[in-house]
């Protein structure tokens, strides 16, 4: 039984626990011949690190990958490529009131009912830590697809709370700490996060992607359909509660007359499908949003049950991110990215087209 890798022909497998001594993840799979720099995941790593800002978590841990196979002189080998990040800034004390308890929405009382063991120190496996290595993957993918296909793929915050992101200006995104593409809303979303963090409280977020220059004919009915793939991607990031391709939940209230995507001159008139039919890429930009529920390590009281089965009331002390959804940016667009690079290589082991 082993569910900590996933993709098929790109095959992904990552470890380590927030707390322990290292975090790490092995590509197997990956085509020989590209160049890639330890600075280039960096890169990438900065974007999700934690105490960028005063909105998200004050951890600071300098992400310092590095690359201990699978690459010589500079490029990759075609041999698994094992990626390295020590743990440096854990303060384990802050979990030792909680060792017995679970925290009300966490996984702690998941993986204490089905392990009978757990490491409590700051959520061990479950930690939002492990997609740390999903980034510094999803940093290969993404170079990947973009000198092979020029695909690229870009994630946003789409919502937070009651806030809707409007009037949409991806150049924006990566200008503010919130991944927001609309300058105009940057107060509103300080204010809004200084509140909530003085309250003690939490709150969810959508966050958008969308990924274009993708051919036609990625995806493989029916078990292996690119939207099933990238639900279930995006499924498996900490905290995700929604995944919504193209119209999404939109599409129950929608008249097919609408939903349709009309074709003219070879051309879509929408994209209501969200770049994908039947399974297959259509050659539309794929998008899609993905849901964020509140983190649920706060500093409010909550009625509980400790391992014993007592009644508790539990209070989560050390650093947390009120919105968790925030930092989830780089985390969708890489899983974007390595679900995106397995079909390419799928597509061409099943039809011999790149
Ligand atoms: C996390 C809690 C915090 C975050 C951590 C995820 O860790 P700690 O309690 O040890 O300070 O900082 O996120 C990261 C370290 C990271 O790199 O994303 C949690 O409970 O999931």
């Amino acid at each position: 039984m082993s569910f900590n890798s996933f993709g098929k022909l790109l095959k992904i497998t990552t470890f380590g626990e927030s707390h322990g001594p290292m975090i790490g993840c092995v590509i197997d799979g990956f085509p020989a011949g590209m160049k890639i720099t330890e600075e280039e995941i960096k890169v990438e790593l900065r974007r999700r690190a934690t105490g960028k800002s005063r909105h998200t978590s004050q951890r600071r841990e300098q992400d310092d990958v590095k690359i201990v196979s699978g690459v010589f002189e500079g490029q990759t080998t075609g041999m698994p490529i094992a990626l390295l990040i020590e743990n440096t800034d854990a303060r384990s004390k802050d979990y030792s009131q909680i060792k017995d308890q679970f925290r009300p929405g966490h996984a702690d009382f998941t993986y204490w009912h089905k392990f009978g063991i757990r490491d409590y120190r700051g959520g061990g496996r479950s930690s939002a830590r492990e997609t740390t290595m999903r980034v510094a993957a999803g940093a290969l993918a993404k170079k990947w697809l973009k000198s092979h296909f020029d695909i690229e793929v870009t994630a946003w915050l789409g919502q937070l709370g009651d806030l809707v992101i409007e009037n949409i200006d991806l150049i924006e995104t990566e200008n503010n700490p919130f991944f927001c593409p609309n300058n105009h809303q940057i107060e509103e979303l300080e204010s809004y996060m200084d509140s909530l963090r003085k309250s003690g409280d939490s709150v969810g977020a959508s966050i958008s992607v969308e990924a274009i220059n993708v051919p036609v004919g990625l995806g493989e009915p029916v078990y292996g359909k690119l939207d099933a793939d990238i639900a279930s991607a995006m499924m498996s990031i900490n905290a995700t509660k929604g995944v919504e391709i193209g119209a999404g939940f939109d599409s129950v209230t929608q008249n097919g007359s609408v939903h349709r995507d009309e074709i003219i001159d070879g051309e879509f008139q929408s994209n209501h499908a969200g770049g994908i039919l039947g399974g297959i890429s259509s050659g539309q930009n794929i998008k899609a949003n993905v849901a964020f529920k509140p983190t649920s390590s706060l500093r409010l009281p909550a009625a509980s049950v400790d391992k014993f089965g007592n009644n508790i009331t539990v209070v989560t002390k050390g650093r947390h991110d009120p919105c968790v959804g925030i930092r989830a940016v780089p985390i969708v667009e890489s899983m974007m990215a390595l679900v995106l690079m397995d079909h390419v290589l799928r597509n061409n082991a099943l039809c011999g087209k790149y």
